[in-house]
C-alpha cells in the first residue's frame, strides 16, 4: 500500500473549499494506506499572521480533521514545527531547486503580486522546497491536494528526479490527485476565483453558523437565465454550486440537471444550501466536542512521535547520500 500524506495551512479560517477539496477526502481515502495529515504551521509564516492567530488556526485545524473522521490509529496527525526534520531536510534540498523554477510558481507570483517587491519574505518565494520535503520525508506516493497544489507536487517530482539521478535511489517519487469532484471550489462572490482562506470574498467559512452559510449560499452569484447546468464557461456560478451539491451528495451533474428541470435557481439554491447544512450540522458539532476535550494535544503529542520515527529515517538517508560527515 503506498504510503498518503498531505496538509493544510493554518493561515486563516478553513473553508468550504478546504473542507471538500481535501479535509473531506482525506477521511474517506485514509485506509487505503499509510496516511499522513498535517498542519503545515511553517508554511503559515510566509505570509504575516499573529501568533495567538497560528496557534488558534492550527488548534482548529487539527479538530476539524478528527470531526472529519481521521482516525489517529489509522492516520498520523501532526504539526509540522513538531518534526525538526523538515526544517532540515529543507536546508539541503533548497540546493536542489532553482530560482528560475521557484519564480514561475502561480501561487508565488499571485501572492507575491499582491506585496511590496521589497518585502517578499524568501520564505514564500522557497515555499515549494519545504513542500517538498514534507512529501519525501514521508515517502509518500499519494499526494491528494486541491487543483492549486499541483504545480507543486510536479515540482517535487522534478527535484526527486534530480536528486535520485545524482546520488542513486534515496527518495520516493510522489504523484498529486485530486477530487473527482469539487478540486476547486470558486468564490460564491465571484465563481472565476477560487475561494481561499487569504482572499476571504465570497467564502463559507466552516466556522460560519449554519444560518450563515444558508444566507451566503441563496445569495451566491448566478448567472444570466434560469436553466440548471453544467457549464463552467457561460454558468460558472451555478456550475460551483452544482459542484458543492455534488461533492456533498454523491449526485452526477446529468442527474442533478435533471432533478431540477423546469425549476429555477432559488430552488436549487434551497437545495445546496441543505446539502451544506446537512454535512455541516454534525461535522460542526463533533469539532465542538473536540476542541473542549483534550483530544487535539493528545493526538498531535502522539502524531508527531509516529511521524519524527519515519521523518528522521529519510532524513539520515539524505544527509548520507550527500557525504554529510558521521552520518
Ligand atoms: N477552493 C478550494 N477548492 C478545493 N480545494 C481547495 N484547497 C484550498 N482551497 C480550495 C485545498 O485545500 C488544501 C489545503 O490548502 P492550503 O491551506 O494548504 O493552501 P491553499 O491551497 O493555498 O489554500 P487557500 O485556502 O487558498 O489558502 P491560502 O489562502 O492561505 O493560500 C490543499 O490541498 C488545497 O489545494
Amino acid at each position: 500500500m503506498d504510503n498518503i500524506l498531505s496538509g493544510i495551512k493554518p493561515t486563516g479560517k478553513l473553508t468550504l473549499g478546504n473542507y471538500i477539496g481535501a479535509i473531506k477526502n482525506f477521511a474517506r481515502i485514509q485506509n487505503e494506506g499509510d496516511t499522513f495529515v498535517f498542519i503545515a504551521d511553517l508554511h503559515a509564516l510566509t505570509l504575516p499572521i499573529e501568533p495567538e492567530d497560528l496557534r488558534n488556526n492550527s488548534r482548529d485545524i487539527a479538530a476539524y480533521y478528527l470531526a472529519a473522521g481521521l482516525d489517529p490509529k489509522s492516520t498520523t496527525i501532526f504539526l509540522q514545527s513538531d518534526v525538526p526534520a523538515h526544517s532540515e531536510l529543507a536546508v539541503i534540498m533548497q540546493n536542489f531547486l532553482y530560482m528560475g523554477e521557484l519564480s514561475r510558481m502561480t501561487q508565488f507570483k499571485d501572492k507575491a503580486q499582491k506585496m511590496d517587491n521589497e518585502a517578499i519574505g524568501l520564505g514564500l518565494f522557497a515555499y515549494p522546497v519545504l513542500m517538498a520535503c514534507d512529501i519525501v520525508l514521508y515517502n509518500s506516493k499519494r499526494i491528494p491536494v486541491g487543483e492549486d497544489q499541483v504545480q507543486h507536487v510536479e515540482l517535487c517530482r522534478d527535484l526527486v528526479k534530480r536528486f535520485n539521478n545524482r546520488y542513486g535511489d534515496t527518495l520516493v517519487m510522489p504523484r498529486a490527485e485530486m477530487v473527482k469532484v469539487g478540486k476547486r471550489i470558486m468564490s460564491l462572490s465571484d465563481p472565476t476565483k477560487k475561494m481561499s482562506k487569504s482572499d476571504p470574498k465570497g467564502d463559507i467559512f466552516l466556522s460560519d453558523d449554519l444560518n450563515v452559510m444558508r444566507k451566503k449560499i441563496m445569495s451566491a452569484v448566478t448567472d444570466l437565465g434560469h436553466e440548471i447546468k453544467y457549464d463552467v464557461e457561460n454558468k460558472p456560478g451555478i456550475s460551483n454550486l452544482m459542484t458543492i451539491y455534488s461533492a456533498l451528495t454523491g449526485k452526477e451533474f446529468a442527474e442533478i440537471e435533471k432533478e431540477f428541470e423546469g425549476k429555477g435557481y432559488g430552488d436549487f439554491k434551497r437545495a445546496v444550501a441543505d446539502a451544506v447544512i446537512n454535512e455541516m450540522e454534525p461535522f460542526k458539532k463533533r469539532y465542538e466536542e473536540i476542541i473542549s476535550s483534550g483530544l487535539v494535544d493528545e493526538v498531535l503529542e502522539e502524531g508527531a512521535k509516529k511521524a519524527s520515527v519515519i521523518a528522521n529515517e529519510t532524513l539520515a538517508r539524505v544527509q548520507k547520500a550527500v557525504g554529510l560527515y558521521h552520518k
